[in-house]
């Protein structure tokens, strides 16, 4: 494969060029990652590269994710924005839940040649997905997009995932229909930079704007974090489909990524995650090859050797680890 000339289309926004090296990322074939490697790396060295925001978008199933991306999408392109979006789904390949589910729902969006929009791969487990969908951001990057949405469906660890992934996450919610909070996790709450309430529209408008008065609430019970301005984060209400609160939602999020390049927290939590990202890769790997089927053997005859008394705990640990080292 000429990797040069591969990098070269990509960065010239060849969209067919991204799918297919957008494939070869999620490959799990060993040539293939091969090539993916060097491609990002040659993607990657460029010193023209361009910078795109990176937005993590979460939300359960029927918050409206599908027609938000749509509306907010359309609006971004309006302002003369490339606009990338990807789905994170675990448990796409089951829920049906993904991006290739709904696909309807983005028809406007996914026609424009200025908006590129790539389902959720099937999967089987959060670590592959992870890498996969961080190469797939740091590919539509380097095709020139301006925003990378990246969207997962709330299911817990895959946020925090995306949170490691992005520049800005945005938590999507629907009107509660009493006065509590919708049972969101805290953990959710706290990586979230701005809270949408949406479809405050019709009778849902002031259930919405209650709602989103309760969480600006709960929003100021958290800790202050050091990137953030005053008043971040911050909750609003919007409607996807009357298209309300998307331009105002958009100059929230423009503020609080000016304020945090400014400080430096922009860069700094770039390069924070790339160290995370480095880290978890050598752990997945190291985890992988203890999966693989002559260490999960030896595993077994060393736990039954110390089980059965014929060697320390210790020892076994030590020689296990030893074998892996080779
Ligand atoms: N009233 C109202 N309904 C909305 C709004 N946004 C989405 N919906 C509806 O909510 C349902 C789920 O929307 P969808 O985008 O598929 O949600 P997703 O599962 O989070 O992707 C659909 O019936 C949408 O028409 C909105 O702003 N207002
Ligand atoms: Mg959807």
């Amino acid at each position: 494969m000429d990797i040069a000339a591969f990098a070269e289309k990509i960065a010239q926004g060849d969209r067919r060029s991204l799918s297919r090296a957008i494939t070869l990322v999620e490959s799990g074939r060993a040539d293939h990652r091969t090539d993916a490697v060097a491609l990002l790396e040659a993607l990657t060295q460029r010193p023209d590269r361009p910078e795109a925001l990176r937005v993590g978008l979460s939300g359960t199933p029927g918050v409206g994710k599908s027609t938000f991306i749509e509306s907010f999408g359309m609006m971004l392109l309006d302002k003369g924005l490339r606009v990338a979006v990807l789905a994170v789904d675990p448990s796409s390949v089951r829920s049906g839940g993904s991006i290739l589910g709904d696909k309807t729902r983005m028809d406007r969006l996914s026609r424009e040649p200025m908006a590129y929009i790539r389902p959720s791969p099937s999967q089987t487990q959060l670590g592959g997905v992870a890498r996969r969908s961080r190469d797939a951001v740091a590919l539509c990057e380097a095709a020139g997009f301006d925003v990378v949405i990246v969207e997962t469906v709330g299911v817990g660890q895959s946020e925090t995932m995306v949170a490691e992934m992005t520049d800005l996450f945005l938590l999507l919610l629907a009107p509660a229909g009493g006065d509590e909070l919708q049972g969101v996790k805290r953990g959710i709450m706290e990586i979230a930079d701005l809270i949408l309430v949406n479809k405050a529209d019709g009778e849902l408008k002031s259930p919405a704007t209650r709602t989103c008065a309760d969480y600006a609430g709960a929003l100021r019970l958290l800790r202050k974090r050091v990137q953030d301005p005053e008043g971040f984060p911050k909750a609003m209400t919007v409607s996807a489909v009357e298209e309300t609160g998307l331009g105002t939602a958009w100059d929230e999020m423009t503020t609080l990524i000016d304020w945090r390049r400014e400080a430096g927290h922009f860069a700094a939590r770039r390069a924070e995650q790339a160290r995370y990202w480095f880290r978890e890769d050598v752990r997945n790997g190291l985890l992988a090859q203890l999966d693989g089927e002559a260490a999960r053997a030896q595993m077994k005859t060393l736990g039954a050797a110390v089980a059965g008394g014929e060697m320390t705990a210790t020892l076994a640990a030590e020689e296990m680890l030893a074998t892996l080292r080779k």
